[in-house]
């Protein structure tokens, strides 16, 4: 087992300084493998929501110096890349207290932080890029006018994140709104935020100006609300539950402000018969137990032709009992607890319910036998749903795969399709063609061809539907961050 390590004890980071929160308030961190406390986080509330969105406000203003806004991108990138650096030194200790603090392995914690030092060098490149496009042209159809377009930062902005990646999914809205100028107050989950307060120190150590990056721990309601509804921050972006992100669209609303929301999912997999099973499987385990089925865009729905069912589900089964369940400091572990006790008894309960409608559990479905503490639960196969159950149509979150069979292709789109979410999907063919027309038939913002999950931060992630609006990752989630400005000039010597 790696060795465990001390848990550093922060404040909030507001103006380039530690700062302890107003109420004094802390929050208790729990290790979900063991169910001990192990440290605390500050508590903010909108008093310090107040203070950092001065902070914020500051750093973009041109008369006090700070200008941030303005700066080149290629002044802004050096910062970038000087956090991935240290990203990149402090990478064993970041990703043990990402696995500490949120239950997942610790290799795929590492694989996280090695994806966020990525992620903050694409963005760096991406500043640099915004130096070029100023002053873009337009073609007008009239000689006695120009025109061009500013390409600028939308100001300060409000990034509220979720446990399930808790640095990764920071970063991917740090890093663009940084790189286009804007200045940001992140809010991450009370459920895991040890290292987003070291990204804060990072962004201490690496001499980031002021306010540029303000980061908040806090409760949703206490300090996410206010920020969500702060008059002065100009844009909300949202990666969480629909029903939080339903609620900051309408508090954002009240001041017509923009929001871009990567809700949940309940994203489907479509096997088709004529796939090399022993692939098909992988795919379809690592689509739905990865983080432990804790993803947005895990593929929890798993339809798979009628012909190959049964052979295939024997085998899912039995691959499905060798995943390794262990505490996730410990070597070979695959799966560690989820989150939380409270997200443990909410996925508990989604499997009692499946039995009590008349579901059957083919694995799992329990507390794993050798493991007496922490919130661990066996991955979890069930079969014999119906399209009306909860356990099918809502987002489980947790590791478990509801399976149906289909009989001809209109068969799959038709139960792919039947939900209210349309963030991920996969399909699993040999027939290209045909996974060409299903790519296309897909209600989702993402497919996968023949796997299912992998991410690259160059391309667009986010969903349709339910599953909420807007993308981050490659340019376009450099997008998100920007507004443009139209500047149009006369430039004839006749009078108008
Ligand atoms: O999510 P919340 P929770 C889903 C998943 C999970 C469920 C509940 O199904 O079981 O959500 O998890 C902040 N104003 N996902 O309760 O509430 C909160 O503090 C402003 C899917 O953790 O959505 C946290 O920082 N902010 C998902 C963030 O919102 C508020 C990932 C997300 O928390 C707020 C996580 C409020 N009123 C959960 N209330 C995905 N799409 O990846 C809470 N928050």
């Amino acid at each position: 087992m790696a060795a465990s390590i001390p848990i550093p004890s922060r404040q909030l980071f507001i103006n380039g300084q530690w700062t302890e929160p107003i109420k004094k308030n802390r929050i208790p961190v729990i290790n979900p493998a063991t169910e001990q406390i192990i440290g605390d986080i500050p508590a903010a509330t909108a008093e310090d929501v107040e203070i950092a969105v001065t902070a914020a406000r500051a750093a973009l203003a041109k008369n006090r110096g700070r200008d941030w806004a303005s700066a080149s991108g290629a002044h802004r990138a050096k910062y970038l890349r000087a956090i991935a650096a240290k990203v990149t030194e402090r990478k064993v200790e970041l990703a043990k207290l990402e696995s500490i603090d949120s239950g997942k392995p610790l290799d795929e914690a590492s694989w996280d932080i090695d994806d966020v030092a990525g992620c903050f060098e694409y963005y760096a490149e991406l500043a640099e890029g915004l130096d070029a496009k100023q002053k873009a042209p337009i073609t007008l159809p009239m000689e006695t006018f120009k025109s061009h377009v500013l390409t600028e930062p939308i100001g300060v902005v409000g990034l509220i994140t979720p446990w399930n990646y808790p640095l990764l999914m920071a970063t991917w809205k740090v890093a663009p709104a940084l790189a286009a100028g804007c200045a940001a107050i992140l809010k991450p989950s009370e459920l895991s935020s040890l290292t987003c307060l070291e990204l804060a120190d990072v962004c201490r150590e690496v001499g980031l100006p002021p306010g540029v990056l303000n980061i908040l721990t806090g409760l949703g309601p206490d300090a996410g609300a206010p920020l969500a509804s702060h008059p002065h921050v100009d844009k909300i972006a949202f990666t969480g539950s629909t029903a939080t992100g339903s609620r900051i669209m309408a508090a954002a609303a009240q001041m017509v402000k923009p929001v871009s929301l990567e809700l949940g999912g309940k994203s489907p997999i479509v096997v088709f018969e004529d796939v090399d099973l022993d692939k098909a499987a992988e795919w379809t385990i690592f689509g739905c137990f990865w983080t432990n089925g804790q993803i947005c865009s895990a593929t929890s729905r798993l339809l798979v032709h009628e012909s190959i069912a049964d052979e295939f589900l024997q085998k899912l089964v039995s691959w499905t009992k060798n995943i390794k369940i262990a505490d996730p400091l410990e070597e070979g572990c695959r799966l560690g607890p989820v989150v939380s006790g409270g997200q443990y008894e909410k996925i508990l309960k989604f499997i009692s319910t499946a039995k009590s409608e008349g579901a059957t559990v083919l694995c799992g479905g329990r507390r794993p036998q050798h493991l007496n503490k922490g919130f661990f639960i066996e991955p979890t196969i069930i079969t014999d749903v119906d399209t009306s159950m909860q356990v099918w149509r809502e987002e489980v979150f947790g590791p478990v795969l509801c399976v149906k069979t289909f009989r001809s292709e209109d068969e799959a789109i038709d139960l792919a399709n039947d939900t209210h979410y349309g963030l991920g999907a996969a399909v699993i063919s040999n027939d290209l063609e045909r996974c060409e027309r299903m790519t296309k038939a897909l209600q989702a913002g993402i497919v996968w061809v023949n796997c299912s999950q992998p991410c690259f931060c160059q391309a667009p992630w986010g969903g349709n539907k339910r599953s909420g609006f807007g993308r981050e990752l490659g340019q376009w989630g450099l997008e998100n961050y920007l507004t443009v400005k139209q500047v149009t000039q006369y430039i004839s010597d006749e009078p108008w």
